[in-house]
């Protein structure tokens, strides 16, 4: 069904709308340049005059070039995924790109009704449950998702699974690209709050889940006086099942870290494969206490010229925690900080000033750290670091970890403007930094082997692109990977001011999407998209045709939380409601457009537990399921089998039916469950 995207019918009509455009353009520049906004005259049919509707609309040329980049026929499909953090929603995004349409959300850590994700199905509760209880002892149901993290192979992105973390709750949730769907949340069992996940180490062998804020590991309680002695940071790694499509929790471990906050991480590549950079703030280990006349954490945080650059030795690491030189926290394996301090598996270089961002380039060979109070970046060289380590030191920080000599790691610092954070890469030798404070995109220059690439002198600012506005992360195609595309960057601002029609004072998030296919500064912003959501921190963008998702599941009676056949899934021909004691079981088919069966009679007090097959085999053909007053409400897409239970403590007659509009007799698609009063003094029936 999908269009060959290496057809040359779609370049042809760009073409020629380009030259359409162009014609336009002239034409409105010499009538028009004095009515910019003006949308008053009126398009009247089904004009083709171009002219005539960018007169109308107020378009100028560069409107017109942009939409020509980014509109997307009906059924054509976009060449690109991109899987957005949902921020505070606790869930994925998956826009379109170049078109920014929004084609899914995907339920991971919240409940999420159209999805039937925590209304009830058995597999959704299990996924919500293993994520960790809150205080109350309920399943936790939200969370702060931060950074999506695609599988990787060969440090391409292969399309099987992506990753997310939560930082509210140290939580790590794994997504199967197959069907779109969580398959499994994972606790942190030591600590509350992380921020360096996820990110990949090449072939997803590893997901790295790094910590934020200090805390004694455990969860024990301890005075926040005692902050330099009983708190610590952390770094998590967790092994990859890809077989199972899970993380092996029995085979991962983590790193004690000292009490500052690690910030960002990434893993390296190519020669730096097995070694993994993470970013700090708070080295100096303010505490806050702002009401007590101390330095709040904002600057209490702030005072250090230098800050470290976690550089952690991965390989060694997971030695270390085979030979089982580990101590035991909250049964999860945990190599303590001396240790590592002695197998060499950790070392600090100095990094201006309380940055934000640690990525690392495509070929493996530099580490950009961006400044955020220092208007630089700075790179560090891979093999400078290399030979600081061998050639040892005796600087060590407060916790007796080896620091690196600044100058005889750092290759470069580029001055880019205020605010810098993160950084994503392209095929042009360049890098491309994100500027908080400017609002601005930076296009800078990249040396080592990256410098032939293009033609402007290594590590210098070439271009910057205003944004709309308090950009956060940006994110470009293929941009973690080893080899990135090089032509679409999107900008993820975190405020919209004034772009968009008011909708009161929660505004939404601005995603701009930029053409960086041009060298030299040329870098236009091309779209831009609301994101009704907070606040998604990152995204990455991978090209479609990597991903096979299947179009309905492969075979009728499909549990996709185990991913294969349930052999007790209700056949056709075969449903049934069976008894035994107060046990009731429904076995129940979905077929447009009936339910089977259209009646279950049950008693006040029974324990139901509810199967239902969608038998269906065509595509997009998904039924709903709810029962009034019990709150359950499912989803069964085609082949999928949905269980769940319920104690049928309210008597009545409720009407259960279909809540996707599946056909011309959706609305007949229902059926009775009447639940008989029980004598509550008698024994329970038979
Ligand atoms: Cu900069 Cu959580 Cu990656 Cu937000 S983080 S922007
Ligand atoms: Cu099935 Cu509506």
């Amino acid at each position: 069904m999908r269009l060959n995207r290496s057809s040359t019918r779609p370049l042809l009509l760009v073409t020629v709308l380009m030259i359409l455009a162009a014609m336009a353009i002239l034409i409105v520049s010499c009538r028009n340049s004095t009515e910019q906004a003006g949308t008053n005259t009126e398009i009247v049919g089904a004009t083709e005059d171009i002219n005539a509707i960018a007169e109308a609309r107020g378009l100028t040329p560069q409107d017109i070039a942009n939409a020509v980049k980014t509109f997307t026929p009906s059924g054509r499909h976009d060449e690109y995924y991109l899987f957005a953090s949902g921020g505070q929603s606790g869930q994925v995004y998956v826009i379109g790109l170049p078109s920014m349409r929004i084609v899914k959300q995907i339920a991971v850590f919240t409940p999420e009704p159209w999805q039937g994700f925590g209304y009830g199905a058995e597999g959704t509760m299990n996924v919500l449950e293993q994520g960790g209880l809150a205080a109350d002892g309920t399943p936790l149901t939200w969370a702060d998702t931060h950074h999506p993290g695609l599988s990787e192979t060969d440090g391409e992105y292969d399309g099987q699974f992506l990753f997310i973390n939560d930082k509210a709750n140290a939580r790590v949730a794994v997504i199967d690209l197959r069907d779109f769907e969580v398959k499994q949340i994972v606790k942190n069992p030591i600590t509350l709050s992380d921020h360096g996940g996820t990110f990949v180490t090449p072939d997803t062998d590893w997901i790295v889940e790094g910590g934020q804020y200090g805390m004694p590991l455990g969860f024990e309680y301890s005075s926040i006086d005692n902050y330099e002695a009983d708190y610590r940071g952390m770094i998590t790694f967790w092994k990859f099942d890809r077989e199972a499509g899970r993380i092996a929790y029995d085979q991962s471990f983590a790193i004690e870290l000292p009490p500052y906050w690690q910030d960002l991480c990434d893993s390296g590549k190519l020669v730096s494969d097995g070694w993994i950079f993470c970013n700090s703030i708070n080295t100096e280990l303010a505490t806050g206490g702002v009401e007590l006349g101390n330095p709040p954490f904002e600057s209490g945080a702030s005072q250090n010229d230098m800050d470290f650059l976690h550089i952690i030795n991965l390989n060694k690491a997971a030695e270390v925690y085979a030979a089982g030189n580990v101590e035991m926290i909250n049964d999860f394996p945990v190599i303590p900080l001396d240790t590592a301090i002695a197998e060499g598996l950790l070392y600090f270089a100095p990094e201006p000033k309380s940055p934000h961002g640690s990525d690392v380039t495509p070929d493996g060979e530099f580490i950009i750290v961006a400044g955020k109070l220092d208007p630089h970046v700075t790179v560090f060289g891979f093999d400078k670091i290399m030979a600081a380590i061998e050639a040892g030191t005796s600087d060590t920080d407060a916790y007796g970890v080896p620091i690196l000599d600044f100058d005889s790691v750092m290759e470069a610092q580029v001055e880019l403007g205020l605010g810098p954070l993160h950084t994503q890469f392209d095929d042009k030798g360049y890098a491309y930094t994100s500027l908080f404070l400017d609002s601005a995109v930076a296009r800078w220059s990249l040396g080592g082997s990256f410098d032939e690439l293009n033609e402007d002198p290594p590590w210098t600012l070439v271009t910057k692109t205003p944004v709309q506005y308090n950009i956060g992360h940006i994110t470009a195609a293929e941009g973690d990977t080893v080899s990135p595309d090089g032509n679409w960057l999107v900008a993820m601002n975190k405020w919209a001011v004034d772009r968009f029609m008011p909708v009161g004072p929660l505004l939404p998030q601005n995603f701009q999407l930029l053409d960086i296919s041009g060298g030299g500064t040329d870098m236009p912003v091309v779209y831009d998209m609301p994101l009704p959501d907070g606040e998604p921190h990152y995204a990455q963008i991978i090209k479609a045709d990597k991903l096979a998702p299947w179009d309905v599941y492969p075979e009728v009676g499909w549990d996709p939380h185990t991913q294969a056949v349930w052999d007790g899934a209700p056949k056709q021909g075969e449903e049934r409601v069976e008894r035994d004691g107060n046990n009731v079981t429904v076995y129940m088919t979905a077929i447009r457009s009936h339910f089977t069966p259209e009646r279950v009679e049950i008693k006040k007090g029974d324990h139901v537990t509810w199967h239902i097959t969608n038998v269906e085999r065509a595509l997009d053909a998904t039924h709903g399921f709810t029962i009034p007053a019990y709150n359950i409400h499912v989803s069964i897409e085609p082949g999928e089998v949905v269980t769940f239970e319920f104690d049928a403590m309210q008597d009545g007659v409720f009407s259960y039916y279909c809540t996707e509009f599946c056909s011309a007799l959706h609305l007949e698609m229902m059926g009775y469950m009447m639940v008989e009063p029980s004598d509550e003094a008698s024994a329970p029936t038979d």
